[in-house]
């Protein structure tokens, strides 16, 4: 396709731009592999014009005087887009699962939660007010107070595009910084229609920029940059300890979710019934595609057949089919070369030793022809030290180990280098809390699997990253804490005497 026949999607300081030597790339839906837009791919100088912009307009002198404006008014930004989003709900939820694959349901669920996140920081950054500090002197006051941190780098992964991205972008604009966003190559195009809704809702020139293109081609000339205050990343581990690299050289921040290899743990008494809808939601929900998916289940020693039994009956049944239409349960793999890397998992499970107790194969049938699906795959027998349970495979395979009793469920659920989320369910509140507490992840859910809240902070332990997004601290992470110190009845110190 000709670079005429597409509107330009990059977007740097309030302008809409082509790329500057005319590169795009074909975005493909992973349902049938039909290629569904044809976007710009921005070059290494379209990322340094994006940086600089986002620097300009946070400078003091900027035209919008963005870093200088209230509160109130970044909140009122944040509610438009939000009430867009609404408006536009139907339209972006299409692209969402046009581009990702994912079913229709799920993409209209993450395009309510992020209205719920935009909704959450407009009032949020209201309320967290600045802090009078008591120090024992009536002539003394001090103060601290937030201040935007500055020009930020916010990247996002192909599994949840929208979502993962407004997690950033919202609180950033709520504490002032100015930004430049970059969406998986592979899943950019709901990115692009939530830019558009910014400049809509009123974001000055410069304060939200757009670069879309591949993250080994471009990342470092976004993040290897003394103009970057801040990088905030979702995505591999091997890339964000890249990128961690690159902050590193000139003292930026850095927040990084990079996955994680979840347990579920299921004790003998829990709840039967929701325990095995649970267990196959919490890991076959959108395919395994998903950074908190519960990959490892680790089921009490003696329900342990019985239970597996149960969850393979129930995973068999999940209608896999095209996101877009309703009768599908899950949609397929986001890419042909995802689906690969996710085979490769499965081989090295039988290769290791574990029991194939479901799927493991391409699914046949002429639906599942031209799209990259893979079905539901269980392993039983595995032992911890495998790397199909260790390695996050981020896709539809579910490991199960056994336990005997509560020390070794909890030496289980914590032998893994990542921590970001984990499962237990018991019908035993004591034993819940326990273990809920021994578990060294960011989100522990009792009795419950993958539900989380704007106003809850979410993130990881170990090697799932570092830093927070949501909750209080999700807007923390683009402030700066400054003190000030204000003698209203300044004297002599007395310390030099001549
Ligand atoms: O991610 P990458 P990939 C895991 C999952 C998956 C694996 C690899 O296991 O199989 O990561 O996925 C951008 N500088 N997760 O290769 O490369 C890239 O363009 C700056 C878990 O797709 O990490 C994209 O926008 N940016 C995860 C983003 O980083 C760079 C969700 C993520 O891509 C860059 C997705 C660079 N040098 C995958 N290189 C989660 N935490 O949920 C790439 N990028």
């Amino acid at each position: 396709m000709e670079r005429a026949q597409h509107d330009p999607i990059l977007f740097i300081d309030g302008r809409w731009r082509h790329a500057s030597d005319g590169g795009t790339r074909d975005i493909i839906n992973p349902a049938d592999g039909s290629v569904v837009a044809v976007v710009d791919e921005a070059t290494v100088d379209d990322a340094r014009a994006a940086v600089t912009a986002a620097s300009r307009a946070f400078a003091p002198d900027s035209a919008s005087n963005w870093r200088n404006t209230t509160v109130a008014e970044r909140s009122a930004i944040c509610d438009r887009i939000a009430d867009f989003l609404e408006r536009d709900r139907d339209e972006i939820a299409r692209i969402e699962t046009l581009d990702t694959g994912k079913t229709l349901r799920e993409s209209h669920i993450d395009i309510d939660d992020v209205v719920s996140v935009f909704r959450y920081y407009a009032r949020l950054g209201a309320v967290e007010a600045d802090r009078l500090v008591d120090v024992g002197d009536p002539t003394i006051i001090s103060r601290v107070v937030r201040e935007p941190v500055g020009v930020c780098v916010l990247i996002a992964p192909w599994n949840y595009p929208l979502l993962q991205i407004v997690w950033k972008i919202a609180p950033a604009i709520v504490a002032g910084c100015t930004m430049v966003v970059k969406p998986s190559e592979v899943t950019p195009l709901s990115t692009i229609r939530l830019i558009k809704l910014t400049e809509e809702a009123g974001a000055p020139a410069g304060v939200v920029n757009l670069i879309q293109g591949s993250g080994a081609s471009i990342g470092d000339a976004l993040t290897d940059n003394p103009d970057v205050d801040l990088i905030s990343f979702t995505g591999g581990a091997t890339t964000g300890a890249h990128i961690a690299e690159v902050a590193a050289r000139h003292v930026s921040k850095v927040a990084l979710e990079l996955g994680g290899k979840n347990p579920h743990i299921v004790f003998a008494d829990a709840d039967w019934t929701s325990a095995v809808d649970a267990v196959v939601t919490g890991v076959f929900l959108h395919s395994g595609q998903v950074c908190s998916s519960g990959t490892r289940l680790i089921v009490e020693e003696s329900i342990a057949q019985r239970f597996v039994q149960a969850v393979a009956e129930r995973a068999a049944t999940i209608r896999f089919g095209d996101g877009m239409d309703p009768a599908s349960e899950t949609g397929p793999l986001v890419s042909e070369t995802h689906r690969a890397k996710v085979e490769d998992y499965v081989a090295l499970g039988i290769s290791e030793g574990a029991t194939l107790v479901l799927g493991g194969r391409r699914p046949t049938g002429d639906q599942y022809a031209a799209g990259s699906y893979f079905p539901p795959t269980i392993f039983d027998h595995c032992k911890r030290d495998m790397r199909v349970v260790q390695e996050e495979t981020f896709g539809p395979i579910l490991t199960v180990e056994r336990f005997i009793d509560e020390a070794e469920a909890i030496a289980l659920g914590n032998d893994t280098t990542y921590g970001l989320a984990a499962g237990v369910r018991t019908a035993d509140s004591a034993r819940a809390e326990r273990v809920a507490r021994a578990l060294r992840h960011g989100t522990v859910w009792v009795n419950d699997f993958g539900v989380y809240t704007a106003a809850a902070e979410w993130g990881g332990f170990g090697k799932s990253g570092n830093g927070r997004e949501l909750g209080p601290t999700g807007l923390a992470e683009y402030q700066e804490t400054k003190h000030i110190w204000t003698n209203t009845a300044p004297k002599e110190v007395g310390w030099f005497t001549a």
